[in-house]
């Protein structure tokens, strides 16, 4: 991987590739989004860096499940905290080398910032059909990091000069047949509301076909980039900070679930600090995903610590129940049944809200 000593060693702060764009520049791109609007009336440069995630496929252990194991990998470890910690010492050690002042350089990762639109019009990368941006090279298993510093000849080396790649997709469609919230489709793009990514970030009501898929993880999913040709080959980055802070508590669902209605409260104590404590986060669409998860796996429904949550004490599960059952074994006059007493359902809790 080609590295260079000055003013950014990024690849010794674990980035694996990078590259610069005037933020004038950014408006030729047509942007509507605001925030670019004002940085290219700016006389700054945008640096965009990209950070690998590591893999991490914990194994379940034996007859039990619990909350750790049944979030995706990725969401397992706060990456996101880790590519911060990067950036910072970055900034720093930029600021100190040109005597700057702290308001000079800014960084962002996870901002307001259209993030995938800087690293394309950088040449970062591509667009894929998944949504996300891919390196040729390296793949999508990245975070988009950057910096805004003021322009500096001592950057011409890392300016991008060359055309913003058009998708490299080519007629592949693996992504979206893999994907499990069938939130990619060739005619219609991504539908961000599907993706397990937002299951734990809005409360809403599913439909049948959302909750039979929800039976491998209740929070966030890695298979649209799993099978991506792209990623086959991209190795990850050294991993250089400590991402082990806030990891979540190996708890068995089921001591959750047998909590009845004060596991919501139970879960906003127990989660706070962790991966899973962030503010918008919701804790009831989470412990939806739990019930549903439990509820598709099948031997959880005979355990006999939460048999009773399963029946009438709570009607939204035990329509679920029912719903998921029939699904699964084609009895369609007790699926339209129930998919009716759902729908009254959503409606009876609209109307008492
Ligand atoms: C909201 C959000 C989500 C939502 C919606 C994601 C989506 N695809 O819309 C949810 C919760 C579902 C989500 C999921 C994930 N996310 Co997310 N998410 C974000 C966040 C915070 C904002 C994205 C957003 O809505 N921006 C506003 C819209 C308007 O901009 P946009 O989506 O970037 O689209 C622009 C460009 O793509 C551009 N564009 C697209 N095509 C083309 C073509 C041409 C020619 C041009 C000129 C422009 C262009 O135009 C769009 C408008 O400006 C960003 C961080 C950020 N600040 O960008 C991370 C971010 C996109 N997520 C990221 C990641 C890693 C994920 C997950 C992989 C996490 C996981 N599960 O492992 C999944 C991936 C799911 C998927 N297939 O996309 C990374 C993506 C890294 C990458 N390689 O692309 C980001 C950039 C965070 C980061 N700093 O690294 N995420
Ligand atoms: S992260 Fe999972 S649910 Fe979201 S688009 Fe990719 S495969 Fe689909
Ligand atoms: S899996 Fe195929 S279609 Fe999907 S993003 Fe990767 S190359 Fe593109």
């Amino acid at each position: 991987m080609p590295t260079k000593k000055f003013p950014f060693d990024y690849f010794s702060y674990g980035f694996s590739s990078c590259n610069a764009i005037p933020a004038k520049e950014l408006s030729q791109f047509n942007s509507s989004d605001e925030e670019i609007l004002q940085l290219a009336n700016s006389d700054k440069l945008v640096f965009i860096v990209s950070a690998f995630f590591p893999e991490d496929y914990s194994f379940f252990s034996q007859g039990r499940v619990f909350l750790d194991e049944i979030v995706a990998p990725f969401s397992r470890k706060n990456y996101y905290r880790e590519i911060v910690v990067r950036l910072k010492a970055m900034t720093r050690e930029y600021r100190e080398s040109k005597y700057l002042t702290k308001s000079d350089v800014r960084f962002f990762a996870n901002s307001r910032l259209p993030e995938k639109f800087l690293g394309l019009s950088s040449g970062l990368g591509f667009i894929g059909k998944n949504s996300l941006l891919i390196h040729p090279d390296c793949g999508s298993k990245f975070l988009i990091g950057g910096f805004i510093l003021p322009n500096d000849e001592d950057l011409d080396d890392y300016l991008f000069n060359g055309e913003i790649l058009d998708s490299m997709c080519g007629d592949c469609t693996i992504c979206s047949e893999v994907c499990p919230a069938a939130a990619i489709s060739s005619a219609s793009g991504f539908d961000r509301q599907r993706c397990f990514q937002n299951s734990i970030v809005e409360e809403r009501a599913l439909s049948l076909e959302e909750i039979v898929s929800r039976d491998r993880f209740i929070y966030g999913c890695m298979f649209c980039q799993d099978s991506c040709p792209y990623n086959i080959n991209a190795s990850p980055a050294p991993v250089l900070f400590d991402i082990e802070k806030g990891a979540i508590p190996k708890i068995d669902i089921v001591d959750i679930l047998s909590l009845g209605d004060s596991a919501v409260n139970y879960l906003e104590k127990l989660l706070k600090g962790t991966n899973l404590g962030m503010s918008w986060m919701s804790k009831k669409a989470l412990l939806q995903s739990i019930l549903i998860y439990s509820i598709n796996v099948t031997s959880y429904l005979n355990n006999e610590k939460i048999k009773h949550i399963n029946r009438a004490e709570n009607e939204y599960i035990e329509i679920l129940t029912q719903m998921v059952f029939a699904y699964k074994h084609s009895k369609f006059d007790l699926l339209r049944e129930t998919a009716t007493k759902l729908e009254n359902y959503y409606e009876f809790v609209k109307k008492s809200n």
